[in-house]
């Protein structure tokens, strides 16, 4: 097709839709808003005990928890740790600490402690709340990163820890509503990502990025997201984490401005996710890749079950357009709409959306409300490209991160003068300013769509006697979508060591998504440029060619 550019003035291509609004709340006021609209509607429910909190109790467990922590000494900007499955009690810590002034560091709770420990001490974190079964951990995390003064634990007392039950007695008074916060300078998040390259670092999301990010979705044009009435709630199953903003912007930040009622999944179980979805009858449905697959295949999957589903929500990595048809084709569902999400942590996360109706599938979209995307190939010029062509993917907007952590010069890495944020994927865009992604720059590996960086499995992998060098990539996966796969170059003498031993050592040390499932293959040298920089994608393009042939 012949691009009509005249359509994207500087082919930056702006959002087909209106502007929302945007405004100076803070997060816990927003949810109070929706806890004043929707009293007794429910806004938790725990798909596998039932034990359920309405919009006002949850309100009131916010005031108590904020208040709880104000009473144990703690102060405005120091930093609460969430490492959590997903509970109803998730959002009461989140807000409630929000609440309190603290910015909220998310923690996969699958990690091993020393992986917690290690983003803990990035963020200086000084407060943990899990739950009960994870005491031991948290203990060992406790020890690794002595900035942390209590372990709060959902569950029965135990010695050393501050009971969660016990802070929801709190009166509550010392909630205070009217806490001096700066919606666009104070952090309301600090999720974790590894960004363009290196190790994760923390992202500071500010009141300001996320209530945007939600405002953003909820304009017409963005998510299907039904605003609860007397006779109608949107019901979410809850199994992606919360401790992705996926989760807190999608689930969350958008579920209880709707006045949705939000039933968790603690752990993925096939057989669990199959019973809430039809003991709940969900009307939309949030997933990554892998679990649209399922939806489009598990025989055990009651179709009725998602009769009264209005969308399919997808994000985190691409869905594949082969999985988008067959999952129209078994619901029959006509009110359903398929939408995929695009975006980074660092963006709230969403910046791109597939219009609603999906009509072109393979596309993740076009910018949502006050977003703007342009492509870039520096080694053709600094000038943003046309339709069609490739390279790689520049977005701003209000949900464009603050900066990382402490770390300005990964932050200037990141943003430039103009607040355009580099992805690191490669995209182009059609005519109608519709995204492709096609491939990725940088050093970054998604598992079931969570992020691994192959910059910390090298540091493992180098770490064991035996190995002297080591480059990891990803590779294609029909399930994960990528796994990690190393290269590694062993010591003089050491030829005798195996890959079996080597991968247990790694596994022994990293929680299961990013163990190397994609296998090790031993080499005499890693392929390197003159700078000594490890040429992943020459390693990417080697395993392709010997797959194809
Ligand atoms: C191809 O995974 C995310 C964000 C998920 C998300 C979900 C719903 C975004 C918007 C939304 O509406 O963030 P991170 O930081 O874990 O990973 C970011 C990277 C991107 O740079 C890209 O490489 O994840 C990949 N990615 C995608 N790739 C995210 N979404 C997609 C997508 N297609 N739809």
């Amino acid at each position: 097709p012949t691009p009509d550019v005249s359509k994207f003035e500087n082919n930056i291509v702006t959002s087909p839709y209106g502007d929302c609004d945007l405004h100076d709340m803070t997060m816990v006021q927003k949810v109070f808003e929706s806890a004043s609209r929707w009293p007794n509607k429910i806004a938790m429910e725990c798909g596998i005990t039932g034990r359920k909190y309405s919009y006002e109790m949850m309100r009131q467990l916010i005031r108590r928890f904020g208040s709880a922590l104000t009473r144990m000494g703690y102060k405005k900007g120091e930093v609460f740790a969430i490492i959590s499955p997903n509970i109803p009690e998730f959002p009461i810590a989140l807000y409630g600490a929000s609440g309190a002034g603290m910015p909220v560091s998310l923690v996969n709770p699958t990690f091993t402690a020393e992986e917690m420990a290690r983003q803990l001490t990035v963020v200086g974190a000084t407060v943990i709340f899990g739950v009960a079964p994870m005491a031991e951990t948290f203990k060992q995390v406790a020890r690794l990163c002595p900035t942390i003064r209590n372990v709060i634990l959902l569950g029965p007392p135990q010695e050393g820890t501050v009971s969660f039950q016990q802070m929801a007695q709190d009166s509550g008074d010392l909630f205070n509503e009217n806490l001096d916060i700066n919606a666009k300078e104070d952090v309301f998040l600090l999720p974790h990502s590894s960004g363009t390259s290196g190790f994760p670092k923390s992202v500071m999301l500010t009141h300001f990025n996320m209530s945007s990010n939600a405002m953003q979705f909820l304009q017409p044009g963005g998510t299907n997201h039904q605003i609860a009435t007397t006779n109608y709630q949107d019901t979410y199953i809850c199994l992606l984490p919360f401790f992705h903003t996926y989760g807190v912007t999608l689930l969350m930040n958008t579920g209880f401005q709707t006045g949705a009622k939000l039933v968790t999944l603690p752990q993925f179980e096939v057989q669990s996710y199959l019973k809430a979805i039809d003991d709940h009858k969900p009307t939309a449905m949030h997933v990554v890749p892998p679990l649209a697959t399922l939806l489009a295949q598990h025989p055990a999957l009651k179709v009725e079950s998602l009769s009264q589903t209005h969308t399919i929500f997808c994000g985190a990595a691409p869905m594949s357009v082969q999985t988008s048809v067959k999952l129209i084709e078994r619901l029959k569902n006509p009110n359903l709409s398929l939408q995929e999400g695009y975006g980074l942590s660092e963006t709230s996360p969403g910046v791109l959306m597939a219009p609603l109706g999906n009509t072109k599938l393979g596309s993740c979209g076009a910018p949502i409300s006050r977003s703007k995307a342009k492509v870039i190939n520096h080694e053709i010029s600094d000038q943003a490209l046309g339709p069609y062509q490739h390279g790689e993917l520049y977005v701003s907007g209000p949900q464009v991160m603050k900066g990382y952590l402490n770390n300005p010069k990964a932050t200037n890495e990141m943003i430039d003068e103009e607040g355009w944020l580099r992805t690191g994927d490669v995209a182009y865009y059609d005519d109608d300013g519709n995204f492709y992604i096609v491939d990725r720059f940088k050093e970054l590996i998604k598992v079931k769509g969570l992020q691994v960086a192959p910059a910390e499995l090298e540091d493992i992998l180098t770490s064991h006697p035996a190995v002297a060098e080591a480059a990891v990539i990803g590779i294609p996966d029909v399930q994960a979508g990528e796994l990690p796969r190393a290269y590694v170059v062993r010591k003089p003498g050491m030829e005798s060591v195996i890959d079996a031993e080597i991968q247990a050592f790694v596994d022994s040390k990293v929680s299961s998504h990013k163990q190397i499932k994609g296998g090790i293959e031993f080499r005499s040298a890693i392929p390197k440029n003159n700078m000594g920089k490890i040429l992943r994608r020459e390693l990417r393009v080697e395993y392709a060619k010997y797959q194809d042939s």
